[in-house]
């Protein structure tokens, strides 16, 4: 079969609040489109799209995956993403190569809060949109509320372009105020019979095809011209305003549908097939460099790599977009980022777990392929001379960060290995070995993220991970002057050592004057690569120390700096000068002057109103409005600081600082707290002082650690 020209392509993903009904409507689409002659359900687990047995056990979506069907002419490329807040990154994956999105609405529910964080994404990508009100067979259902909710919260662009005639566990008409029919069901779905629209329902159906015709003429001069002339526009002016307003982002059709019944879907790939963009009518698309890349399909082929999965057997299965061009069977090209050579030996259209080979596939179109030797996610492949490189997908920032302890030992490296291959197909998942806190980290979105992560490392790779808090990357400061003179001096047989320092050390902040009452010779100052400074200043009169023992000097403050005197953490924001001394003729030495400088730094520190600093995060909540005591009431207990509310439809939205150490595991917290009807994100802020209490108790907890360390 010949390959879909670029017009015959749509991209559509499905996005939504969990449980609304995506995987159950991709499956009817399939079905509709008689890409399969029976439709499964999630309860079976035997839907095409959750394919994976994690997601037949959990009952949800947890990968984005890739489906297609054709409908008339047209390809339609479905891609199903889940709707659990820790799997965000699949939709903002699937989001990177989509041309439409349709957003679903449980009818029971209205818009729910994973709508809202999915709706930033889809405002700030702007994809065409599309709102589906599903689910309108069930006896909770409210066509209306949700509707109502829909355009608070997303405008007056939302416009219906259907409503339900019945809905509720009788659920079979929709009328449609487009083509102004009535669609009436068979009770157990599929094609619809077309049918006028009965008197009663006939003025609400007029109104809201004026609105759309409105709609349509607004988005384009011509259009709006005929339109005052004629007072109406025909069948195919009417598409093209819709198409305009909808590719402007400024007209959202709202649908009707029961997937579970299969009532629907049908009318809405009709709406994808003639009024949605094809790849060649969205904007170019944007590269690393700044420039863009428009969907050509003559220019020379293209191909960027949006997600990457680990199959058993199989190995890497690469799934691509075709940015231009037409990719073939055998062709060969360079990787922008490594330069490694792939030959696409085999080109597939992907069916869920299933693949169809082809021989090419055309620019916009979606596809995958197999054995790619070192190429991954987010990168992009040309032809030989070319070196483009697409936008790369911008993933969310973690929420959850653990260390990871493996089950002995010796399976360290197994783990490692097994984190590794984790991560290349899951980007969201960052691994770290930490040096500082002497743990490997992981940061996700999430509990449940990590909980798929640890399943995996199991099931696939054989190695049992456990996560356990992760300790805080303190910084120690002081906040006074101090200073203090240190003599090393050693004289046990042979040569001895010597060497005498005498140090000043000071808060560090930028623009601060050279040291009172010391002639500073020379002022360095220092980024630390945990983040502050170190300024050193060198103020020795009259050589009494040689300029030779300044490296050996500074070594040795560095050494009490990386491993500071009151929690073992990292130091920062300090200067320190010398500014006298001694030296022997004989016995004095790098080793002794780093020796000197490492003991007077140590001494000195305590009497300079030394100070614990802990990271805090900028910690952005989103509840729903009845739920938004039971956050600040928690919040209160993690000794946060409120910086402001926001009201954004139903939803209150609170921004806070709060320490690291009090944001464990804050996700499960929110989630029980909110019945899931809250999301969060946090960023790092800043470090600040922690309370004295808390000072005592860490700086006595590394005593202690310290003293068992020496026995
Ligand atoms: N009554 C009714 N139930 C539905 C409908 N669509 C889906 N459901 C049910 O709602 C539940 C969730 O459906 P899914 O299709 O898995 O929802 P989803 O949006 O894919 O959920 P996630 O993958 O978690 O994001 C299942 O029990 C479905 O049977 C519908 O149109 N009507
Ligand atoms: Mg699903």
């Amino acid at each position: 079969m010949a390959a879909y020209t670029t017009d015959k392509i749509r991209n559509v993903v499905l996005v939504g609040h969990s449980g609304s009904g995506k995987t159950t409507f991709a499956e009817t689409m399939l079905y509709e489109a008689k890409a399969i002659n029976r439709r499964g359900t999630v309860g079976d687990g035997n839907t095409q799209s959750d394919y994976a047995s994690l997601e037949q056990q959990r009952g949800h979506s947890l990968f984005a995956s890739l489906l297609h069907c054709s409908w008339k002419d047209t390809k339609i490329n479905i891609l199903d993403t889940p709707g659990l807040d820790d799997f965000v990154g699949e939709v903002v994956t699937a989001l990177k190569v989509a041309d439409t999105a349709v957003i679903l609405l449980n009818a029971r529910s209205g818009v729910e809060v994973g709508t809202e964080l999915i709706w930033e994404y889809v405002d700030k990508f702007e994809t065409p949109s599309v709102f589906v009100v599903n689910q309108l067979d069930h006896e909770k259902a409210d066509f209306e509320m949700t509707l109502e909710q829909a355009k608070n919260r997303f405008g007056n662009r939302v416009l219906p372009l259907q409503f339900p005639v019945n809905q509720g566990p009788g659920f079979n008409a929709i009328v449609d105020a487009l083509r102004m029919v009535m669609y009436v069901f068979p009770a157990d779905g599929g094609k619809p019979e077309k049918k006028p629209i009965p008197a009663e329902h006939k003025g609400r159906a007029d109104e809201m095809h004026n609105a759309l015709v409105e709609a349509a003429a607004e988005n384009d001069e011509a259009l709006m011209e005929k339109y005052f002339e004629n007072g109406t526009l025909d069948e195919e002016e009417l598409a093209k305003g819709l198409s305009i307003g909808l590719a402007h982002h400024q007209f959202f059709p709202v649908f009707c549908a029961s997937g579970l019944k299969d009532m629907g879907s049908g009318r809405i790939m009709g709406f994808i097939h003639d009024i949605c963009p094809s790849p060649a009518d969205r904007p170019a698309a944007d590269l690393e460099s700044g420039g863009s890349k428009p969907c050509d399909p003559a220019a020379r082929p293209c191909v960027f790599i949006f997600k990457t999965v680990n199959e058993p057997k199989v190995g890497n299965v690469s799934y691509f977009k075709v940015y231009s061009g037409v990719l073939k069977t055998g062709d060969e090209l360079t990787n922008a980022d490594n330069s490694t050579v792939e030959r696409f030996s085999q080109l597939f259209e992907s069916e869920g777990k299933n693949r169809d080979q082809v021989d090419e596939l055309r620019a916009g179109d979606i596809g995958c392929t197999v054995k790619l030797k070192g190429s991954h996610t987010n990168q992009t492949l040309n032809p030989k001379g070319s070196d483009i490189k697409i936008e790369r997908i911008h993933f969310p920032a973690p929420r959850i960060r653990m260390a990871v302890v493996p089950p002995s030992k010796s399976e360290v490296e197994k783990m490692a290995n097994a984190l590794h291959s984790i991560q290349e197909e899951d980007p969201t998942l960052l691994v770290e070995q930490s040096v500082e806190l002497k743990q490997t980290i992981v940061q996700g979105q999430g509990e449940m993220h990590l909980d798929i992560i640890r399943y995996k490392a199991e099931q696939n790779f054989g190695v049992r991970i456990e996560f356990a808090e992760p300790r805080i990357p303190y910084r120690e400061t002081i906040t006074k002057e101090a200073n203090k003179d240190y003599r090393h001096k050693k004289q046990s047989g042979g040569a001895g050592q010597f060497a005498e320092v005498h140090m000043r050390i000071e808060p560090y902040y930028d623009g601060m004057p050279a040291p009172h009452g010391l002639n500073a010779k020379n002022i360095e100052v220092e980024d630390l690569k945990w983040g502050g400074k170190f300024s050193f200043c060198w103020a020795i009169v009259g050589g009494v120390i040689d300029a030779r023992f300044i490296n050996a000097i500074k070594k040795g403050i560095m050494a009490k700096m990386e491993e500071g005197p009151l929690t073992g953490s990292y130091c920062r924001d300090i200067r320190v000068s010398i500014y006298d001394g001694k030296m022997h003729p004989v016995d004095s030495n790098d080793m002794a002057f780093q020796i000197a400088a490492t003991m007077a730094f140590k001494e000195a520190f305590p009497m300079a109103a030394p100070q614990v600093l802990e990271p805090i995060y900028d910690l952005e909540v989103m509840v729903d409005a009845e739920y938004m005591g039971n956050v600040m009431g928690d919040l209160q207990t993690r000794r946060a600081i409120v910086m402001g509310m926001d009201s954004e439809g139903h939803y209150q939205v609170i921004r806070a600082r709060v320490p690291l150490k009090e944001l464990h595991k804050y996700s499960s917290t929110l989630r029980a707290l909110t019945q899931g009807k809250a999301k969060f994100n946090m960023s790092f802020a800043e470090y600040a002082s922690v309370p004295g209490d808390i000072q005592a108790k860490l700086m006595a907890d590394y005593a202690k650690h310290a003293v068992a360390e020496e026995h």
